[in-house]
């Protein structure tokens, strides 16, 4: 299943809470600030360990002081004109870590608004993206695991709360 709340990712008891990454792992401001500062400095040390990401890609750590069990650090892309595989770069960042998720026995996973914040792609494009991923990935793949969009700013909201209900799931 999927849903909608608008809220703060890093308060969410999930097995799995996704971070808007950048390549290097090494934090930054936006989600990946809130979600390292609510970690720890452990996460850190963790998400450094791994070498980077290349974007598209995602990797896992542990959650540390969060009350999720996992950190899937996905790095989207940055926007640039639109013709630069952007949205196909957002779609593996999703898609990849709901692989991610079930490798690790996660059945409840919360995603942001991946690179709808700093790195810019128009957000009703990036959300028929991530629903669209989702969907798919829950439909063809493993309906097995529950997937939250938290969107933190208002417009995000707007959008997932109209969009999500008409991307249908095999067992809606
Ligand atoms: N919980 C849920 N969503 C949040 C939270 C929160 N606590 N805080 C912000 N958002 P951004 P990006 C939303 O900029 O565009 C970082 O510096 C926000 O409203 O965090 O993927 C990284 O280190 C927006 O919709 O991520 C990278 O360098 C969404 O999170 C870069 O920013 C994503 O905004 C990644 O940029």
């Amino acid at each position: 299943m999927k849903n909608t709340i608008k809220g703060d990712i890093t308060e969410l008891e999930v097995d799995a809470i996704v971070n808007a990454a950048n390549s290097n792992l090494q934090g930054g401001g936006g989600v990946d600030g809130a979600i390292h500062k609510a970690a720890g400095a452990e996460l850190l040390k963790a998400s450094l360990a791994l070498g980077g990401c290349p974007t598209g890609e995602a990797r896992i750590t542990k959650a540390f002081n969060l009350p999720s069990k996992y950190v899937i650090h996905a790095v989207g892309p940055i926007w640039k004109d639109g013709n630069s595989n952007e949205l196909e770069l957002l779609k593996s960042a999703y898609w990849n870590s709901l692989v991610l998720a079930h490798e690790n026995n996660c059945k409840t996973i919360a995603f942001p608004n991946i690179s709808t914040g700093v790195y810019g792609v128009p957000k009703i494009e990036a959300a028929h993206i991530a629903l669209e991923t989702v969907s798919k990935y829950l439909n063809e793949v493993n309906s097995d695991i529950s997937v939250t969009f938290v969107c933190f700013d208002e417009l995000n909201f707007q959008i997932y709360k109209e969009l999500c209900p008409t991307f249908k799931l095999n067992n809606d």
